[in-house]
C-alpha cells in the first residue's frame, strides 16, 4: 500500500501560527502511522507565493514580492522541523518545476477545448483572491473577511467548469469516502445544487504581474489558485515523471474547510478535464478558535505555534493538537487545557506508568530486561485489550479519528497503570514462590511500554523514540507487531528509567514554566529576596514622548563571539537597518529571533559593545535574580517595521 498525503500551501502573507501548524501536524501524524503501518508515504507541504495579495504584503514590507516570498517562505520550512514534522520535500509556486507544470496543464485543458475568452465583472475580494456573486455576499461584504468587495469588470481568460458539474454530483455520490467528514461532502453537494459558473483563471498583467504566464497569451498570468492546487501534482515531478505515478493514485489532501470549495469543485473539475485521475480523500478539519472567532491572520488573534512547543514541548503540544480537535470539527484554544492534558495524561498516566515500571524493575529485577516467562491467568494482563487496542487504533488512524487512536491508547496505559496495581509486584517480590509470576509482571510491563513507544510514536516522535531508546530497543525498526518487539526484548540487558518522560507543568505568574520533578515543590522554594521599589516619580506625556519606540523586523542574529550574554542583531526600521546588541543569549537562540517584530528605543545614544557600536536597545520584559524570567515585547498583528510606538 502506499500513501501520498499534502497539506494546503501556505500563503506566504504571514507568517506561521498554531492553525498552519495544526493541518501539517496531524498530516505528518497520519502519514506517520502509514510509515508505521509499513506503507510507503509521501508528504508534502509548501508555500503559495504569487498574487494580489502577496504582492500586497510585500510592498507593505518594502520589498520585491520574491524577496519577500523567500523570506516568508524560509519561515515555514524552518518552522517544520523544530515541530518534528517530517515532511518529503517542500513546494514553492515560484520554483521551475512547479511553473512548468502550470503551463502544462493549462495546455492540456486549452487543447480540450475548456478555455475561452470572455468579459466578466464581480464582486472581487482581495483577501480571498476571488469573485463573489452577488448572493455569496453577506450583507455586501465578503463572509470571511467582511470587508466590501472591489467591482472589477475586465476581459479574461474562463474556464468551463460548468461543464463538470453533473459529472461532478455523479462522481462525489458514486466516491462516498472522496471529502470527509460528511458534513463536507453534503455542503459541497449543497452548493453544487446551485449552478456552477466557469472560472475566471486570468489576471491581465495591466493589473498584476506576479504570477505564471498563461502558455497562450503572455498579456495575462494564472489565476492565483488555478496555480496554487497544480503543485500537489508539480512536488511529484508532474509532468516529468518523477514519483507521480507511484503516488498520484494514493493522494490525500488535508485542508480546513476554509478552502473546501477549491479542493472539491475547482480541484476535481481541473484534473478531469486535464485527463489526470481525481484524488482518493479530502480530508476537512475545521478551524482553531479563540473566543468563538477563527484564529487567523487577518483578525489578528493567531497563536505562536513554536512559542507553544518551546514552553511545553513539541510531544505535549502535538499530543494537545491531536487529542483535543475532533478532525472535521471546530476548537477553542485554551492555554489551561493544554496544560490539563500535560499534567493529566503525560505526566500522570504515561510518565508514572513509565516511572513505575521502571522503578520496580530497579528494585526486583535488577535493573535488567527480564525473560517473558509465563503467566498462568495470562488473562490478566491486558492481553486480550492490547488486540482490541491495536485493532481499533488503525481503524481510527485510517479514519482520521486521531483523538479516538490516542484515547484507546490511553486505555491500554491506564490497564497497565492498574495491572501494577493489582499484581503489587513488591507484594510477589517478598514470596520467593512467586519469582516466575514477578518475572512475568515485569516483562509485561516492559513490553507494553514498547508497544505504547511505538503507538504514541505518529503524533509523539520524541517520546515514542526516546521510550525505545531507553529500553535498548532500535528505533528505526518501531513496530506493533508484539512479536517484532519481543525478538528485541533481550533479556538480561540493563535499563534504567532515566529523566522523567514528562515533569509537570505548573503555573508561574501568567506564563505557564516548566518545573522538573527534581525541583522542589514551589511552595517550599524560598521566594527570591523582593527589593524594596523606589517610590515612582511621575512624568509627562511630553517626556515619555521624547523616548522614540519603534517597530522593528529582526532580519539577521547570531552571538557576539567570546560573550555569554549579547546578541548582535540586525534589524531593519522603516527605510533603515541598524545594528543592536541585546544581552538576552541566555533567554533566546539567534535563529528564532530572525523574522520577529520587536520594539526598540531608536533614538538612544549609541554604545559600544564588547567592540560593536550598538544603535538602541530591544525591549525586555524581566525578572533578574535567581528566579529570572524574560520576554522581549513583540506586536499582537505582523506589522511593518518603522511604526512608531507610543
Ligand atoms: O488558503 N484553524 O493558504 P493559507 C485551523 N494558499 N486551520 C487553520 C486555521 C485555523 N484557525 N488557520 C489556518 C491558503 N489554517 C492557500 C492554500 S492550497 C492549493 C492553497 C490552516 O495560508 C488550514 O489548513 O490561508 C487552512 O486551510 C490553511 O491554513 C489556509 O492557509
Amino acid at each position: 500500500m502506499r500513501f501520498y498525503a499534502t497539506t494546503p500551501i501556505y500563503y506566504v502573507n504571514a507568517r506561521p501560527h498554531l492553525g498552519h501548524a495544526y493541518t501539517t501536524i496531524i498530516t505528518d501524524s497520519v502519514t506517520r502511522f502509514h510509515r508505521l503501518a509499513g506503507e510507503e508515504a509521501r508528504f508534502i507541504t509548501g508555500t503559495d507565493e504569487h498574487g494580489d495579495k502577496i504582492v500586497r504584503a510585500a510592498e507593505h514590507n518594502g520589498q520585491k514580492p520574491l524577496e519577500y516570498a523567500t523570506h516568508i517562505s524560509g519561515l515555514f520550512r524552518a518552522t517544520w522541523p523544530r515541530l518534528e514534522v517530517a515532511n518529503s520535500d517542500f513546494i514553492r509556486t515560484t520554483e521551475e518545476r512547479h511553473k512548468q507544470a502550470v503551463t502544462r496543464f493549462l495546455d492540456l485543458v486549452n487543447q480540450k477545448g475548456d478555455i475561452y475568452y470572455g468579459s466578466y465583472g464581480g464582486h472581487y475580494c482581495f483577501g480571498c483572491e476571488r469573485f463573489y456573486t452577488e448572493k455569496e455576499l453577506v450583507d455586501g461584504l465578503c463572509p470571511d473577511h467582511r470587508t466590501k468587495p472591489d467591482f472589477i469588470a475586465e476581459e479574461n481568460y474562463f474556464f468551463r467548469m460548468s461543464n463538470y458539474q453533473d459529472w461532478l454530483i455523479d462522481f462525489i455520490k458514486s466516491n462516498p469516502g472522496l471529502i470527509r467528514p460528511e458534513r463536507y461532502k453534503n455542503e459541497v453537494l449543497g452548493l453544487l445544487r446551485e449552478p456552477l459558473d466557469d472560472l475566471c483563471i486570468s489576471r491581465p498583467k495591466s493589473r498584476l504581474t506576479w504570477g505564471i504566464d498563461l502558455p497562450f497569451d503572455d498579456k495575462f498570468v494564472t489565476y492565483v489558485w488555478f496555480d496554487a492546487l497544480i503543485s500537489y501534482a508539480s512536488a511529484l515531478g508532474w509532468p516529468g515523471g518523477g514519483d507521480f505515478e507511484r503516488y498520484w493514485p494514493h493522494t490525500q489532501h488535508f485542508i480546513a474547510k476554509d478552502i473546501l470549495k477549491p479542493h472539491a469543485i475547482f480541484w476535481p473539475t481541473m484534473l478531469k478535464s486535464a485527463g489526470l485521475p481525481l484524488y482518493q480523500h479530502l480530508n476537512v478539519h475545521g478551524y482553531w478558535q479563540i473566543g468563538q472567532a477563527k484564529m487567523g491572520k487577518s483578525v489578528g488573534n493567531v497563536v505562536d505555534a513554536l512559542g507553544l512547543a518551546d514552553t511545553y514541548g513539541v510531544d505535549a503540544f502535538r499530543y494537545f493538537l491531536a487529542r483535543d480537535m475532533v478532525f472535521g470539527l471546530d476548537s477553542e484554544f485554551v492555554e489551561d487545557a493544554l496544560v490539563a492534558r500535560y499534567n493529566a495524561d503525560l505526566a500522570n498516566d504515561l510518565g508514572n506508568l513509565w516511572q513505575r515500571s521502571l522503578t520496580m524493575l530497579g528494585k526486583f529485577g535488577g535493573g535488567r530486561l527480564p525473560a517473558p516467562g509465563r503467566l498462568e491467568d495470562e488473562a490478566a494482563w491486558a492481553a486480550h485489550l492490547t488486540e482490541k487496542v491495536l485493532a481499533e487504533y488503525a481503524g481510527h488512524f485510517r479514519s482520521l479519528a486521531v483523538h479516538r487512536a490516542l484515547a484507546v491508547t490511553w486505555e491500554l496505559i491506564t490497564a497497565l497503570n492498574k495491572f501494577i496495581d493489582t499484581e503489587a509486584p513488591w507484594a510477589l517480590a517478598k514470596d520467593p514462590a512467586r519469582a516466575e509470576r514477578l518475572q512475568g509482571v515485569l516483562y509485561r510491563l516492559i513490553q507494553g511500554l514498547a508497544l505504547i513507544g511505538a503507538l504514541i510514536w505518529p503524533v509523539m516522535p520524541k517520546t515514542g523514540q526516546e521510550i525505545w531508546r531507553r529500553l535498548g530497543l532500535e528505533p528505526e525498526g518501531l513496530s506493533l507487531d508484539l512479536q517484532a518487539i519481543g525478538r528485541q526484548l533481550i533479556p538480561g540487558r540493563l535499563v534504567a528509567a532515566g529523566e522523567p518522560l514528562f515533569p509537570r507543568v505548573e503555573f508561574g505568574g501568567e506564563k505557564a514554566a516548566l518545573k522538573s520533578a527534581a525541583a522542589p515543590p514551589a511552595e517550599t522554594r524560598p521566594e527570591p529576596a523582593a527589593e524594596p521599589e523606589p517610590p515612582l516619580e511621575t512624568i509627562t506625556l511630553d517626556e515619555f514622548q521624547r523616548a522614540d519606540l519603534r517597530t522593528a523586523e529582526i532580519i539577521a542574529a547570531e552571538r557576539v563571539p567570546k560573550s555569554k550574554k549579547l546578541l548582535k542583531f540586525l534589524v531593519r526600521v522603516g527605510q533603515e537597518e541598524r545594528t543592536i546588541v541585546s544581552g538576552i543569549a541566555q533567554h533566546y537562540q539567534p535563529e528564532e529571533m530572525v523574522g520577529r517584530t520587536v520594539v526598540i528605543v531608536a533614538n538612544l545614544a549609541p554604545v559600544k559593545l564588547m567592540g560593536i557600536t550598538s544603535q538602541g536597545m530591544i525591549l525586555c520584559a524581566s525578572r533578574r535574580g535567581e528566579d529570572e524570567l524574560l520576554s522581549i515585547l513583540t506586536t499582537l498583528a505582523p506589522l511593518p517595521s518603522g511604526l512608531k510606538v507610543s
